[in-house]
C-alpha cells in the first residue's frame, strides 16, 4: 500500500474517532471547550475573600479515564485559619451523582460516588481515592463555616451562578441540595474503589485544560484523574452531576455532564486499534 493511501486511511480513521468522541460529549449541560466540559462559578460568592473563592470546575473523559480540574483561590492543602478545629480550611471532597435523583436523596441512599483528593482535609475516609456507596456528611461546623445553605445565601451570597453555570439559580440549587446542612465530605462508611492520580496545573494544561478561555483562572488550579473502570458501570451513557464545597461551605460549584463507558471491542476501540496498527506500519515504512 502506498504511503499516501495509508495517510488517507489514517485521516479517515481520525475523523471517525472524532465523530465518536463528539457524540459522547454532553448534549445539554456545561460549556465545552477543547475536550473539557466547564462549569464556571460566580467570582463574587466566596465568603471570606479570594482564599475561599472557587472560580470553576472542568471534567474531561477519555475512553478509560475521567479528569477533573478545579480552579480558584484555595490551595490543595487549604488555608491556615484559627477558627477551624484543625487550624486549616480547605477543599471538601468531590461528589459524583449518577442516580438522576437530587443530592440529598442520593446521599441518604448511599448511592453517590466520592473522591477525596485533598490529603490534608477533614474527609471521614482515611486516604485519597475514589469511593462508592457514599453518603455526604458536613464538616462546616469544625471549619468556622455555615450551618446551612440558607445561612450562606442569607449572608449576602445570593448571586447568579453560586453553584456554577449548570445550577445557575438559587431555586435550582435548593432543588438539588436542599437549603439545610451542607454535606461536604465523604462519610466513614464509604467503600474505596480505586486510587486517583494527582494532577498539577501544568499536567492539566498539557491535557488541554484552559480556564483562561472563560477568563476564570484562579491563582490555584489542581486536579486528578480516576480510572473509569473503577466506577464499575456497565457499558452505556451516564448523566452525572459533579459537585464540591469548601470545608466551611463558603463556596461550592457543580457541573452536569455525561460519561460514556464503551463496550469492549466497540467501534471506537476498534478504530483506535486500527489507527495504532496503521500508524506503526507507516512509521516502519518511513524509517
Ligand atoms: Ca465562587
Ligand atoms: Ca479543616
Ligand atoms: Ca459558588
Amino acid at each position: 500500500m502506498k504511503t499516501s493511501t495509508l495517510k488517507k486511511l489514517i485521516g479517515t480513521t481520525v475523523a471517525s474517532l472524532c465523530f465518536v468522541s463528539v457524540n459522547g460529549l454532553p448534549a445539554v449541560a456545561g460549556q465545552l471547550h477543547n475536550g473539557w466540559n466547564y462549569g464556571i462559578d460566580s467570582f463574587i460568592d466566596g465568603s471570606g475573600g479570594e482564599s475561599f473563592n472557587i472560580r470553576g470546575i472542568a471534567i474531561k473523559e477519555t475512553s478509560d479515564s475521567v479528569f477533573v480540574a478545579l480552579t480558584g483561590g484555595t490551595p490543595l492543602k487549604g488555608v491556615a485559619n484559627s477558627g477551624a478545629a484543625d487550624g486549616n480550611i480547605g477543599w471538601g471532597d468531590l461528589f459524583l451523582n449518577f442516580t438522576n435523583k437530587n443530592f440529598t436523596t442520593a446521599s441518604s441512599q448511599k448511592s453517590l460516588f466520592g473522591v477525596r483528593f485533598a490529603g490534608t482535609n477533614d474527609s471521614q475516609v482515611a486516604t485519597t481515592g475514589l469511593y462508592g456507596n457514599v453518603k455526604g456528611v458536613s464538616v462546616t461546623n469544625v471549619n468556622h463555616g455555615y450551618n446551612s445553605l440558607l445561612q450562606y445565601y442569607n449572608a449576602g451570597f445570593d448571586k447568579a451562578n453560586t453553584q456554577g453555570t449548570d445550577l445557575a439559580t438559587k431555586a435550582s440549587v435548593y432543588s438539588y441540595f436542599g437549603n439545610g446542612t451542607i454535606l461536604n465530605v465523604i462519610d466513614s462508611g464509604a467503600k474505596k474503589l480505586g486510587d486517583i492520580g494527582s494532577l498539577s496545573a501544568t499536567a492539566l494544561q498539557n491535557q488541554g485544560l484552559d480556564f483562561g478561555f472563560f477568563k476564570a483562572s484562579g491563582t490555584q488550579t489542581m486536579g486528578f484523574s480516576l480510572n473509569k473502570s473503577d466506577l464499575g458501570l456497565a457499558d452505556g451513557n451516564y448523566d452525572y452531576i459533579a459537585s464540591i464545597f469548601l470545608e466551611c461551605g463558603n463556596d461550592g460549584v457543580a457541573l452536569k455532564g455525561k460519561v460514556d463507558v464503551p463496550e469492549p471491542g466497540s467501534l471506537a476501540g476498534l478504530a483506535l486499534v486500527s489507527l495504532t496498527v496503521l500508524g506503526s506500519r507507516l512509521s516502519k515504512r518511513q524509517s
